[in-house]
């Protein structure tokens, strides 16, 4: 194994041949962004790829997430969340005025909780902003049923559920709407980019034109949008991109079945599990360092930096715990904040490489 450093990820990257044929094109046509034809055609195709009806490309989750509460004609009141996530989540409800109620996560999945959503609902409550954490679905049919009986939107943060299907299907077609990041650091990357997928045309137009700062036509803006478009190039590198995302994914696979085969029997780790996917995407390996272990986690932390291994605490610090929001009492999401690591997870990862990071930490 060579003593270069091994990061938590490593972006995916398509053959640069296939990624420069895409790129000629841009050069020919001068279509640089507002809508171009490789964004169409990105579009089409991820439809295609995830099975949903529609998809409306963005420049970056984020950007998506805020866009949500707006196109569902939200402007005022509360949004129930998870604190355990990454502040993108709680950040793009506090951007849209909102304000982010936080409820605790469930130990098993680490997503919302959703036996304990219906007493943190009030008058002023308008939606659920629940997370696929990690991959891993939200209990999307009793979150759904909570919805109807209270009249509440659902909105998932889809960040990290690019390829992961339950037995219905893709995981971004739950809720009214669904985010996706195709940031550098996720499944499938448009280098910065995200996309919300909706289910009828009428709301595929409206986020379309909030997306493009609400303008209808050149002499109609009929709303406040933003500038939430992917360019030309961020669309050619998600186009070749995709035909190699499958390979992609059985590689994570690979890299995630030798961990467990050599990490199962390590006294005090708990190990992911991908338990109620159809198709897991393997997007991180996060590993619970639990008290009979013989290293905090931010030690092992340290004992694995000393060797060139970067870890990431996602999603440390809580942020019910940030000087910005609320602080409440959320026992179980705080012990996954504090005992959380997530480990080398990307689909070039060696298995020599697997193997020393395995031996480290047995
Ligand atoms: N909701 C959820 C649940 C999310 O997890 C995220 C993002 C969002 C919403 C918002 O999505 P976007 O608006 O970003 O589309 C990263 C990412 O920046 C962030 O996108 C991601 N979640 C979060 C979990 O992780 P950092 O601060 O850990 O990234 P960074 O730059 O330290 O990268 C980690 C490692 O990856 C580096 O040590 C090396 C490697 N790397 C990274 C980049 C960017 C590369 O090798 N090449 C690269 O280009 O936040």
């Amino acid at each position: 194994m060579s003593n270069d450093p091994i990061y938590v990820t490593k972006p995916f990257l398509p053959p640069i041949d296939e990624f420069k044929s895409y790129i000629d094109g841009i050069w020919d046509r001068h279509a640089l962004t507002n809508g171009g034809p490789l964004h169409k055609e990105l579009e089409d195709k991820l439809c295609d790829y995830l099975d949903v009806p529609y998809i409306s490309l963005f420049n970056n989750c984020t950007i998506g997430l805020m866009s949500a509460f707006p196109v569902l004609g939200i402007k005022s009141g509360e949004v129930i969340t998870s604190p355990f996530t990454f502040v993108a989540t709680a950040h793009a409800i506090k951007w849209c005025g909102l304000t982010p109620v936080f409820v605790d996560i469930d130990p098993e999945t680490l997503n919302i909780d959703p036996t304990k959503i219906e007493a943190a609902i009030t008058p002023d409550t308008k939606a659920v902003m629940a997370v696929h954490c990690y991959g891993r679905p939200c209990d999307v049919d009793a979150i759904q049923a909570l919805a109807d009986k209270h009249g509440l939107k659902v909105i998932y943060d889809a960040a990290h559920i690019f390829g992961a299907e339950d037995n219905g299907g893709s995981l971004a077609r739950h809720g009214d709407l669904a985010v996706l990041s195709f940031h550098a650091t996720k499944v499938f990357n448009t280098f910065e980019g995200g996309a919300i997928i909706c289910h009828d045309k009428d709301t595929k137009d409206t986020i379309d034109r909030f997306k493009n700062f609400g303008i209808v036509d050149d002499n109609r803006i009929d709303m406040i949008g933003l500038n939430g478009k992917m360019s030309e190039i961020h669309a050619a590198m998600g186009l070749a991109q995709l035909p190699h995302i499958d390979d992609a994914i059985l590689e994570r696979k690979r890299v995630y079945d030798l961990y467990h085969k050599l990490l199962v029997n390590v006294d005090g780790l708990r190990l992911p599990n991908f338990d109620g996917l159809a198709r897991a995407n393997y997007a991180y390996f996060p590993i619970i360092v639990g008290d009979d272990y013989p290293l905090s986690r931010d030690k092992l932390a340290d004992k694995l930096r000393n060797h060139g291994i970067f870890t990431r605490k996602y999603f440390y610090p809580l942020i019910t715990d940030l000087k910005d929001y609320p602080s409440g009492d959320f026992p179980v999401a705080k012990g996954m904040a504090n005992n959380i690591l997530c480990l080398p997870m990307y689909p070039d990862l060696g298995n020599d490489q697997i193997e020393a990071i395995s031996n480290l930490l047995r």
